[in-house]
């Protein structure tokens, strides 16, 4: 297996952990981003959107993050990521999807406006579209804390695809300076998360 990635990217890095808590052999090539890699017409035979993680297996080609995740999962019977259970599997799902529609989206305003224009010189953060973001901050990450209360891990009583998936995002929190003061159940789970041994080992070099 081949998997195409940029290691700051929170899509990617969950991917990365995957596979290194499944201890699934794959090599791993990186996309720069910054470079416009994405763009090569070799890549984008693989991933018409040219997005990253793209995952190659034989003939098998895969892209998006979360099915790439529960696709590494189906070759390892038995691993704790995905328990086969229907129920926990659709529990798992339904924070994968919200993810993808709601928490990641609302992060990717602070990402957006205070790295990745920084990062390509497209000025300074906007602030009405940093007081947008915190409004949308607010309403999902209400919805996480309150989930989090009284548990360790969002589903079950060990980490599965959904802490990946979600807690992906909070990686880039300090850089991008989401509003996170009040959310003291969401910095205790993610401090969890990082004592998981496939999330350490996954980690990117620190950008500067
Ligand atoms: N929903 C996709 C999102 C992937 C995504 O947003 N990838 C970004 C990096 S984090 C990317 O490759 N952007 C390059 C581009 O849009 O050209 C997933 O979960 O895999």
């Amino acid at each position: 297996m081949k998997l195409y990635h940029f290691p700051i990217s929170p899509n990617s890095r969950r991917v990365v952990a995957v596979l290194h808590h499944l201890e699934l052999a794959c090599e791993l090539q990186s996309i720069d981003l910054s470079k416009g890699e994405q763009m090569q017409p070799d890549f984008l035979r693989l991933n018409p959107n040219h997005m990253i993680p793209t995952l190659v297996d034989g003939d098998f080609v895969l892209w998006e993050s979360n099915a790439i995740m529960q696709y590494l999962c189906s070759k390892v019977p038995g691993n704790s990521l995905w328990p086969v259970n229907p129920a926990t599997q659709a529990d798992i799902s339904r924070w994968q999807f919200w993810q993808t529609a709601h928490f990641g989206n609302a992060c990717g305003v602070f990402i957006f406006e205070r790295l990745i224009k920084k990062f390509r010189n497209l000025g300074e953060p906007d602030a009405n579209q940093i007081a947008k973001g915190e409004a949308g901050f607010h309403r999902f990450a209400s919805v996480l804390e309150a989930h989090l209360a009284g548990r360790e891990w969002l589903v079950g009583d060990t980490v599965t695809l959904a802490d990946f998936s979600v807690g992906s995002f909070l990686e880039l929190a300090e850089m991008a300076q989401y509003p996170m003061a009040s959310y003291t159940g969401m910095q205790r789970w993610y401090r969890n998360i990082g004592f998981v041994p496939a999330w350490q080992s996954s980690a990117p070099a620190k950008m500067t």
